[in-house]
């Protein structure tokens, strides 16, 4: 049996079990290959004598997740927060958390006598695919697999097993259901950038979050000992080509990218022509954050897998059902694949002049999403 180390402390505990560790023993974890504690310190749990819990971790170990646990706890400066965007106009026309914060911002409230937030984070940084000949599109790094598939897994099977114990349990993961990026800042495994992203110490902020809700008793995190990091760094605010982060912390989604690929309305011009090849997402400020660069010199040796670039033809001659259907991890309003091809048209008007004709067939359409998008793409005096 080896135990954590004098610097991998437990951050969750449960029934005596422990479950997770903090930050300092999150460098190079899992798929990294370098794990100095993280893996190691999972096999505290042989032989404390509670068999489905111990198989519950071992399952999480297999999936490359960290866990954190905190209290479940009303998140009421997040709740202050949200309000304070929605209000100011900085969330846009998105639902989301925002919809029912006395839900998303009230773990208390999940589970009949919740006690414990779980949150699990999983790395996704790969190295980027070689890009492909042709008119291609780029797609942001947390949409090359499904990060979320595998926390619902994880998480499921830990929620059976807490199940299995006789204990409440419910998860959420990137539902609107719970704000993630609190409940991993308050379970001791991030911190918040300016970028606003959720930055592990050793992982970075390409990490997909999920959360378990129970109403099982959990050792709690120290969040404070995951140090706010972004010092007098403003790279990322430099780098948003929108000025979405003027306001270090707080997002504008009004200018932001991300934003814009999955939005209804219709981009104004400077987002269109910023948004270059992105058909969906965008991933500049945490492209040039310095808390990703050790993560990605140590998982640079990954294959090169995941869906990295996307045929822009192949996305228009698609049926929007198919298009849809191919992209179910991608929120898509509606899931209208129309939006998808509005977000093509975009990117094949910022690119190569010789791909643009692409956009023709639509050009003449009465359709309200493709008609400018293609007349866009087709125009010269930009
Ligand atoms: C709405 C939403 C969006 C919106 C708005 C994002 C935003 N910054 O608020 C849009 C569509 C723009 C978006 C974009 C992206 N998103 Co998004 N999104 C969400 C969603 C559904 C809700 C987020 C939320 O409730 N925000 C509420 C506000 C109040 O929280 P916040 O800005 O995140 O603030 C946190 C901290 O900054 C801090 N805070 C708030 N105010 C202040 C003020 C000060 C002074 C300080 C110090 C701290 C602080 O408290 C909050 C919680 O800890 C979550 C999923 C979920 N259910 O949680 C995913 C989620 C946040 N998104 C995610 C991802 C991956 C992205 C993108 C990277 C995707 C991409 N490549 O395009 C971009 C990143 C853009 C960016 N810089 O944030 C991940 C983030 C993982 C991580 N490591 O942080 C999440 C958690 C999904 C998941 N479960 O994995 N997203
Ligand atoms: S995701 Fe892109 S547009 Fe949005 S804040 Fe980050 S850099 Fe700016
Ligand atoms: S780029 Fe700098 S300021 Fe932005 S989140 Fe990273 S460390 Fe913080």
């Amino acid at each position: 049996m080896v135990g954590p180390g004098p610097k991998c402390p437990p951050i969750g505990r449960l029934d005596g079990i422990a479950i997770g560790f903090g930050s300092p023993c999150l460098m190079g974890v899992g798929q990294t290959g370098g794990a100095s504690c993280s893996p190691a310190g999972q096999d505290t749990l042989h032989g404390m004598g509670n068999a489905s819990l111990e198989a519950l971790a071992a399952l999480v170990r297999d999936d490359d997740v960290l866990l954190g646990a905190a209290s479940a706890s009303p998140y009421v400066e997040v709740e202050a927060a949200l309000e304070d965007r929605v209000a100011r106009g900085l969330w846009a026309d998105m639902r989301f958390t925002a919809a029912r914060p006395e839900v998303s911002c009230h773990p208390e409230r999940a589970v009949r006598g919740a006690q414990t937030v779980i949150s699990a984070i999983v790395p996704i940084w790969r190295p980027l695919p070689a890009q492909p000949e042709g008119p291609v599109g780029r797609l942001p790094r947390y949409a090359w697999g499904d990060p979320y598939a595998t926390l619902r897994a994880a998480l499921g099977r830990v929620r059976d097993a807490l199940k299995a114990e006789g204990h409440r349990a419910v998860v959420h993961v990137d539902a609107n259901h719970h704000v993630d990026r609190e409940g991993a800042r308050r379970a001791g495994l991030t911190f918040s950038g300016k970028n606003t992203m959720a930055i592990a110490p050793g992982i970075g902020s390409f990490a997909a979050i999920g959360t378990l809700i129970t109403d099982a008793v959990l050792t709690e995190a120290d969040p404070t000992a995951v140090h706010q990091g972004c010092g007098s760094c403003t790279l990322c605010i430099d780098a948003c080509p929108t000025g979405a982060l003027d306001e270090p912390y707080v997002l504008d989604a009004e200018k932001c990218l991300s934003y814009w690929t999955q939005s209804r309305r219709a981009a104004p011009e400077p987002i269109a022509a910023a948004l270059g090849d992105r058909v969906y997402g965008c991933d500049i400020c945490q492209d040039v954050c310095p808390w990703n660069h050790g993560p990605a010199k140590r998982r640079a040796g990954l294959p090169t897998t995941g869906e990295a670039w996307v045929r822009l033809d192949e996305w228009l001659d698609a049926t929007d059902e198919e298009l849809v259907e191919r992209n179910r991890r991608l929120y898509v309003p509606g899931l209208d694949g129309r939006y998808l091809k509005r977000n093509a048209l975009i990117a094949l008007g910022n690119g190569p002049e010789e791909h643009r004709h692409l956009a023709e067939p639509y050009a003449d359409s009465d359709d309200l999403i493709l008609g400018p998008a293609a007349r866009r793409a087709l125009r010269t005096d930009r």
